[in-house]
């Protein structure tokens, strides 16, 4: 089996930097697809590779095209995604009948990590992940993000867990798969739009070295899985609690009422949220991933020079 000649396509930029063992940051394209709005969704795609370059780290967004995965995509590959609708949202179950029937497609989190891992790419950035949405005890719409932390090894960064999900019992599940969660430089762990949700950050960290290490010892033991990193809003960008959280009980009522479900359920209240808020949570939400891009390339040049 010839991994990269069969299944995975690399930009010479990436490329480039696994073979000199530079660091590299991954990102994912579902909330591309189905996170935000055009023109937002490819402006911010294309500023948070900015900011992983800047802060000396190399982007590589990664998606499905016609059935090879692509590790990292030119500036017209992410302008072509970011206009098209009706883009297949991939999760783990839906790789291997994307690749197989040369479909396009987006990746989550989950996919998206399990890309990166056959890459040779440690840390991952993103928004939020997906969790144990609120109601789950009936529906059981719990993300496949979750399953995927405890199984494929690699650093993902996030601002929370989706403020839409049910914070407490996506910390549960993570608890009981093994998942460490940390708090980056806050005891708290974040919400996505407002850096507290109510509860812990199960182990807060200082720097980046601190959680490269933590992900360092762990797969040096033979520990399989990930590392999740919450890293909260800056202060400044941060939504008000109260306005969000009606927000938010707005858009899962709408979404009751339309009987939404399955994997469309996180788009729909991104959606909705986002007009509920009158553009506010995509402002907020531009920011976070900003601010995680930031924080990411300093974890990647840490992890890298532990490897080194
Ligand atoms: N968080 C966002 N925007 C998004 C997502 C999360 O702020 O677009 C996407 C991510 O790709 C995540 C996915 O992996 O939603 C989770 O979907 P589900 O709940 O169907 O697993
Ligand atoms: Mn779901």
């Amino acid at each position: 089996m010839n991994l990269q000649r069969n299944y995975l396509t690399f930009t010479d930029e990436v490329r480039e930097a696994l073979a000199d063992k530079r660091p590299i940051v991954a990102l994912e394209t579902t909330i591309v697809t189905h996170g935000m709005p055009y023109p937002q969704n490819v402006e911010t795609a294309r500023l948070v590779e900015e900011t992983i370059r800047t802060a000396g780290a190399t982007p590589a967004t990664i998606g499905v095209y016609k059935g090879a995965i692509h590790v990292g995509m030119s500036v017209d590959e992410l302008e072509w995604l970011a206009e098209q609708t009706g883009v297949i949202k991939a999760s783990r179950r839906d790789l291997p009948a994307a690749l197989s029937l040369g479909q396009t497609a987006s990746t989550t989190v989950a996919a998206t990590m399990m890309a990166a891992r056959l890459a040779g790419v440690r840390t991952f950035v993103t928004g939020g992940i997906g969790g144990v949405h609120r109601g789950a005890e009936r529906t059981m719409d719990i993300s496949a993000d979750l399953t995927e932390l405890a199984h494929t090894d690699v650093i993902v960064v996030c601002a929370g867990a989706k403020a839409i999900l049910d914070i407490g019992l996506t910390l549960e599940v993570l608890e009981t798969l093994g998942v460490p969660v940390l708090g980056y430089q806050t005891a708290r762990f974040p919400a996505f739009y407002t850096r507290d949700s109510g509860y812990l950050a199960p182990t807060p960290v200082d720097s980046a070295e601190q959680v490269a290490d933590i992900a360092r010892v762990k797969w040096d033991l033979g520990w399989q899985g990930g590392v999740l990193v919450g890293n909260p809003i800056p202060a400044e960008h941060e939504l008000d609690e109260s306005s969000i959280r009606e927000a938010i009980r707005q858009a899962l009522a709408a979404a009751d009422e339309q009987g939404v479900s399955g994997k469309d359920v996180t788009p729909f209240l991104l959606s909705a949220l986002e007009r509920e808020t009158a553009g506010q949570s995509l402002a907020a939400n531009i920011r976070l991933i900003e601010h995680n891009a930031k924080v990411g390339a300093e974890i990647a040049k840490a992890y890298q020079l532990k490897e080194a």
